[in-house]
């Protein structure tokens, strides 16, 4: 498949997108938004594919939404179109692993993107913020929503109402990124990550994702229950039989699927 405004390469068992619109600093526009959902499409019905990876270029990840196709929309076509729909929810639907690779600006929509994969890994020059509220608008993509989940609300009030943006050692601080990397090896320490996760038995990959995804929506009690349940449920796979017999046999677990 071939795409105007992402590249794919594949690399091995690791779905590598990279958003590719040079020009606009890698803005999200709705034909981005397009391509990146129909390699997402494609990533999560191939079998062989067991983890994505999500970058950008070493200047900008994405510098947001792209502005000037907001421009000149009325409320009534803004709400009535569900303005820029709900492709844009696509990577927090995927059951795959995602990993954002974050390099340079991560902004709005950007930063929205990097937060709806399961875990950022930011270089050392990427720089995070939602500065919606110096267009006159709010975010849109779940940015007051998330960033308050992963940063608390003292930091994403002031990040949402001041527009200020962050560097990578403060959002690792606060908690928004996993791990910040020098910017030359953000691609081979994702990868390094991928690969990991890839090795691994892919249905306990996949629960794993889903119950740390459920704890940012139930409270304490209910995900614990859920979690047991989910636990249990691995002694009915063939890859708990595999995983803990290699463990007792002292060799590495065989995870074909
Ligand atoms: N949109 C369109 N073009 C953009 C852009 C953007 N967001 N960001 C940069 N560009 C373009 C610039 O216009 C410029 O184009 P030319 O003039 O060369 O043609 C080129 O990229 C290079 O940008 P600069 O010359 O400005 O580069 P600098 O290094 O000087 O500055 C910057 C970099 C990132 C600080 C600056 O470009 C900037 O402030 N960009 C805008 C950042 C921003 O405000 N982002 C938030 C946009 S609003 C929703 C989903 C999503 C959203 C909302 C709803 N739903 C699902 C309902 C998201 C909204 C947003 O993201």
């Amino acid at each position: 498949m071939t795409y105007e405004n992402i590249k794919v390469e594949q690399r091995g068992s690791v779905c590598i997108i990279e958003l590719h619109r040079p020009k606009a600093l890698n803005a999200l526009s709705q034909g981005l938004m397009n391509d990146l959902t129909a390699a997402l499409d494609v990533a999560e019905a191939d079998l062989a594919t067991r983890a994505i990876i999500v970058t950008g270029s070493e200047k900008a990840f994405a510098a947001g939404a792209d502005i000037i196709e907001f421009q000149g929309k009325s409320f009534s076509e803004a709400f009535r179109q569900g303005l820029i729909t709900a492709n844009w929810e696509r990577i927090d639907r995927c059951r795959k692993p995602v990993i954002a690779a974050v390099a340079g600006f991560a902004l709005g929509g950007g930063c929205e993107v990097a937060m709806m994969c399961d875990f950022i890994i930011a270089a050392d020059n990427a720089v995070f913020g939602q500065p919606e509220i110096k267009l006159g608008i709010v975010p849109g993509a779940g940015g007051t929503q998330r960033l308050t989940r992963a940063v608390g609300k003292a930091k994403a009030m002031e990040l949402v109402l001041t527009g200020r943006n962050m560097k990578a050692e403060e959002a690792e601080r606060s908690g928004l990124v996993a791990r910040v990397v020098p910017l030359e090896s953000l691609m081979e320490e994702a990868l390094k990550s991928a690969e990991a996760i890839a090795s691994y038995a892919q249905p306990a990959v996949m629960m794993a994702k889903d119950l740390v995804k459920t704890a940012q929506q139930v409270g304490l009690d209910e995900g614990v229950k859920i979690e047991r349940r989910v636990f249990h449920s691995c002694f009915g796979t063939q890859h708990q039989v595999e995983g803990m017999a290699a463990f007792a046999e002292k060799r590495k677990p065989e995870f074909d699927d």
